[in-house]
């Protein structure tokens, strides 16, 4: 492969926008894609329901205000199959496909301090180089699976709910096993309901969940966006969690009962993710955050007539937001079915699996399908798995053994000319994935310019300023709840990964004053030779 200014890793929403931007900037950059199609996440996790939680006219780029006028969502909340159509419409509409390599694994990268350049080895060999190479790997892109004894007995089909098969899977007349309530098990659930003899849900931990009142988004609608789509974009820009949403004013416990009682009910019934924002210190005060639980903890009651399901139902491990909550479209209405189990594993686990199903301590399930919406190893499954070898040859397997350090998430010392979009210490995973991706991304565009003028072959983050973000994002996280619960924030969905809390939670909107300021200080944090 020819030699390229930069290499990207990953076709996702991160690596398609990496191209357009550097592209656009003057330079010769390639993407390589393991799959054969791009999309990255959008492309894998194909499974009934997958559906953003995020809204459509908010997980769109912003780089192109005729595609942005162009471009029509049908619902407020955007499927799998229309996000991913979007991504291939952006990729043909910018010209992208022919600096984007499918079926290109990345296995291995290795630097070479006297070139400065990346040296990349592919699944089946092939070498590909750079003076930069940019990681867009996703941050929940690494699935994780159980591991239960006889597993691999089961005679029924297996299925990874992030690997999910392109072909068609009819659930008609079959008995179907679901390991999960994550986002992904919580959107499934009531659309395989809708078609399966029956529905098991193994349940380990109960999770919050506010409905999404999702609908067809109409032609007013549509019109009334674009009319002024710069102040929506602004508005997520200058927002927290890059969704548009302003934290309330007083706090939690400020207000009578009355007040507050009117404000989530607002806020449960339109605002999604935004509920976490009714008052500012849901997320940081333990008091507050158990008013927010209790809350929503009697909303999503309402929503399940049995009383020893709705009991099993209710999240206790954890306060509201500690842990992702999700947005749902019926999930706790589909336990009114007939056809939908809820099966308790923290209670009766899971023993094993069998020729026919699933086995719990408490009676056996027969199956013809287990999905396994269990999950990813987390912001750094997907960075860890190819070879990454930085100065000395030393891996970032090995740097990172004690969990990850990075400067802002965008880079680590000994890793030079080495960026990642989304890396763990930016806040991706606690936002709106495209606002801060493409934050990101348009800093990275300057950098790299201001690299190119100045005559500077070699970039790389000092070991001060990492040492510096790492005890930054702790105290930031020290003021929050995030560290009372075991999630996949900070290690805990992993055996023995470590436990450090890995996003920025700073808000996104902070952390885009942090990164101007870094640049208009001459990228301090960085060693320019
Ligand atoms: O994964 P999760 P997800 N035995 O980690 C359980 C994004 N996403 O794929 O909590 C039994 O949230 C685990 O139980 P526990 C989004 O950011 C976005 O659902 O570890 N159960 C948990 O219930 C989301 O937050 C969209 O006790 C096991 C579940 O599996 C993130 O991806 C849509 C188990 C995993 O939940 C991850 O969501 C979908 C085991 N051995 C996903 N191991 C959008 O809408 C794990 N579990 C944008």
């Amino acid at each position: 492969m020819e030699y390229r200014d930069v290499l990207i890793v990953g076709a996702g929403i991160a690596g398609l926008r990496t191209l357009y931007s550097l592209r656009k900037a003057g330079f010769d950059a390639q993407v390589l894609e393991a799959s054969d199609e791009i999309g990255g996440v959008w492309n894998h996790n194909r499974y009934p329901g997958a559906r953003c939680d995020v809204e459509s006219f908010d997980y769109s780029y912003s780089f192109s205000k005729e595609l942005e006028q162009e471009w029509v969502w049908s619902e407020r909340y955007p499927t799998q199959p229309e996000i991913l159509r979007y991504l291939n419409h952006v990729a043909d509409r910018f010209d992208l496909r022919r600096d984007i390599t499918i079926n290109a694994r990345v296995e291995a990268a290795d630097y070479n301090e006297e070139s400065a350049t990346w040296t990349l080895t592919l699944h089946d060999g092939r070498k590909a180089s750079s003076r930069y190479l940019v990681l867009c790997l996703g941050q929940l892109s690494a699935p994780k699976m159980p591991n239960y004894p006889g597993q691999d007995r089961f005679k029924g089909e297996t299925i990874v709910s992030a690997m999910w098969p392109r072909r068609e899977i009819d659930f008609t007349g079959k008995r179907v096993g679901i390991i999960g309530t994550g986002s992904s098990g919580m959107q499934m659930t009531p659309v395989i309901a809708q078609i399966a003899e029956r529905v098991t849900v193994f349940q380990r931990t109960a999770n919050f969940s506010v409905p999404a009142a999702n609908a067809p988004l109409t032609e007013e609608e549509d019109r009334a966006v674009k009319a002024d789509y710069e102040a929506r974009r602004e508005m997520t820009r200058n927002s927290p969690t890059g969704l548009g949403f302003q934290p309330g004013k007083k706090k939690t416990l400020e207000v009578s009962d009355e007040e507050r009682e009117e404000a989530f009910e607002k806020a449960y019934h339109r605002l999604g993710f935004g509920f976490a924002l009714t008052y500012p210190d849901i997320l940081l005060d333990k008091d507050a955050n158990r008013v927010a639980s209790d809350f929503l903890r009697r909303k999503m009651g309402e929503r399940v007539e049995d009383p020893e399901v709705r009991e099993k139902l209710m999240p206790v491990t954890h306060g509201f937001g500690t842990r992702r909550p999700t947005v749902d479209s019926g999930y706790f209405e589909a336990f009114n079915r007939d056809n939908v189990d809820l099966a308790d594993i923290r209670e009766h686990p899971i023993e094993a699996f069998t020729e026919t199903g699933i086995r719990t301590s408490q009676k056996h399930y027969p199956l013809d399908f287990v999905i396994f919406a269990t999950g990813f190893d987390a912001l750094t499954g997907a960075l860890l798995k190819p070879r990454i070898a930085g100065r000395g040859g030393v891996t970032l397997k090995e740097k990172w053994a004690a969990g990850p350090i990075t400067n802002m998430g965008l880079g680590t010392a000994g890793f030079p000319n080495l960026l990642i979009v989304g890396g763990p210490g930016s806040p991706t995973v606690l936002s709106n994935v495209m606002v801060s991706t493409e934050l990101q991304v348009d800093w990275m565009t300057e950098l790299l310019s201001h690299l190119r003028d100045a005559g500077v072959r070699e970039i790389e983050v000092t070991r001060e300023a990492e040492a510096a973000w790492n005890r930054h994002v702790a105290e930031r996280v020290n003021e929050t709840l995030y560290m009372t619960a075991q999630s996949f924030y900070n290690g805990g969905e992993v055996e023995g990964k470590p436990k450090v809390f890995m996003p920025y939670s700073g808000g996104v909107r902070h952390y885009r004053r942090l990164l101007e300021q870094c640049a208009a200080d001459d990228y301090v944090g960085f060693a320019l030779r």
